[in-house]
């Protein structure tokens, strides 16, 4: 490869939090509560509609559980109302179990409770009173009386990265934090959509996928990736939207610009069925979009007939010299024939073709092949390859003042293979040389409910350090 550059670029990420939930779901900790007020059902159809929003009827097993839960009920109830929580003693009396089968240990019982009045109250909820001794407190009730409940899901961080890519496809990593309970997330509850809209995504299956430490980490390659497109991330299915929190955002991947070549290749060697085609190899700054590139398509075009791809060069045949001159022949010519001959340049990675050069025009000759005259005498090439050493240091330094003229906004230095220092001082050290870096639009995003979670990146700017990372984390706390 003539240019080993990778620069990754991070992308911005942002979390949907969906407007009907929202105002029912209450964070706390690691989990989201609901606390219907509205819907009234018996202790399992209670149960049920919990485990349709992806959760449980609710769990405490804390003071601070316990009274952030009564805060929601407060104040008071008038008439009272219990709420239907999680425990119950429906296997054997008195041995209250969580849904999750464990035992409750923790002690929220209302003075007195539970009683198991008419020997029938298997099933707890929390009071919302007037009455300070209940208010905030577990009552045993009969399970299958129709009451007001309390859900509680498990709240998911998800660490979302992203390198830069070709355009049309995306690499992806999301990471869960799983460590709750010691339950391990099954690969396939986490999941990645893509598409214009939430409501019209298509899923896209793993990769890889592998646990470090209390993350689990899925990799998606992404085909057929458009500009627009939003990615995202979600624990569980993305249809029940309007319940889920557990769910980021990408933004549309940062594509990288393709690489073009500014100037039509010129033609050599002209016969009557072939000739040779040459070009200078992509320049950074002089050039557009970006590299490395590694290869040259040749392209061919004759009155009336398609474009064809005639032939590819590998830019390793320009190492060692900045302003690398490509060269394919084309043989098999039509004599006295016009083509229009055109060149593009590859990126590295899938889908890195970027768009072709200008076209120069020629017609091959009727006759037989004429030779360069130039080319048989002895000096000129001596000279050629004099002024192309004198013409490659003047482009090194005229692409270094280019490029860090550019070099206003935040950049990354990467060791160019195949780039030349010259000895004048005039050029960076070690022959380190730095790539502009693309400007991405870090301020436009919105972070609700998320916190970004390490504090190595600069804030204002959105990029990474030099030495950190290639990745930028938030988590999906719900403020
Ligand atoms: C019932 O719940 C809704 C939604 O959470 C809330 O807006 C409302 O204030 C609650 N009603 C009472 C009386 O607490
Ligand atoms: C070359 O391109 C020009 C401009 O697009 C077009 O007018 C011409 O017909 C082309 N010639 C051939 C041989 O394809
Ligand atoms: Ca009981
Ligand atoms: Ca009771």
């Amino acid at each position: 490869m003539f240019y080993g550059i990778t620069i990754f670029v991070l992308n911005f990420i942002q979390i949907v939090s969906s407007q009907p939930s929202a105002d029912q779901w209450h964070i706390f900790e690691d989990a989201l509560y609901l606390v219907d007020n509205d819907t009234r059902l018996n202790y399992d159809q209670a149960q049920s509609y919990c485990q349709e929003l992806g959760g449980n009827l609710a769990r405490i097993d804390s003071d601070e559980i316990q009274s952030f839960l009564t805060d929601i009920v407060s104040p008071g109830f008038v008439p009272t109302r219990c709420f239907f929580i999680g425990a119950n003693d429906i296997e054997d009396e008195d041995e209250f179990k969580w849904q999750d089968g464990t035992q409750v240990r923790y002690d929220g019982w209302s003075p007195g409770q539970p009683d198991d009045t008419e020997g029938n109250r298997d099933c707890a909820c929390l009071w919302s009173s007037k009455n300070p001794s209940r208010h905030g407190q577990w009552d045993d009730t009969n399970c299958f009386n129709r009451m007001n409940f309390i859900c509680q899901k498990r709240l998911y961080n998800f660490t979302l990265t992203s390198s830069r890519s070709n355009p049309g496809s995306g690499y992806v990593t999301c990471a869960v934090d799983i460590v709750d309970d010691n339950e391990i997330l099954p690969p396939d509850d986490i999941r990645l959509s893509v598409g214009k809209t939430l409501a019209s995504t298509r899923s896209i299956p793993y990769s890889s996928t592998r646990v470090i430490g209390q993350f689990r980490d899925s990799t998606f390659e992404i085909d057929n990736l458009e500009e627009d497109d939003m990615i995202f991330c979600h624990v569980g299915d993305l249809s029940r939207n309007t319940t889920s929190f557990s769910r980021i955002q990408f933004l549309p991947i940062n594509f990288y610009a393709l690489p073009g070549l500014t100037f039509s290749p010129a033609v050599d060697d002209i016969g009557s069925t072939s000739l040779t085609v040459t070009w200078s190899s992509w320049i950074p700054c002089l050039d557009t979009g970006e590299g490395p590139v590694v290869s040259y398509l040749v392209y061919v075009q004759t009155t009336g007939k398609e474009l064809i791809n005639a032939g590819e060069v590998d830019s390793d045949e320009g190492e060692g010299a900045l302003h690398g001159t490509m060269e394919l022949a084309l043989t098999e010519l039509e004599p006295g024939t016009e083509y229009n001959i055109s060149v593009s340049a590859v990126r590295e990675g899938v889908g890195g073709e970027g768009p072709r050069s200008p076209f120069v025009s020629v017609t091959t000759s009727i006759v037989s092949a004429r030779r360069s005259a130039i080319l048989e005498n002895g000096i000129l090439p001596w000279i050629f390859f004099g002024v192309s050493l004198a013409g490659n240091v003047l482009l090194l330094v005229v692409i270094i003042k280019l490029c860090r003229r550019r070099k206003k906004e935040p950049f990354q230095t990467r060791s160019l293979k195949g780039v030349r220092t010259t000895p004048s001082g005039s050029v960076p050290n070690d022959d380190q040389y730095e790539v502009p870096r693309a400007r991405g639009d870090g301020e436009d995003h919105l972070y609700e409910g998320l916190r970004r979670k390490s504090s190595k990146y600069s804030e204002a700017e959105g990029y990474i350090s030099m030495d950190g990372p290639d990745r930028v984390e938030y988590v999906n706390t719900i403020m």
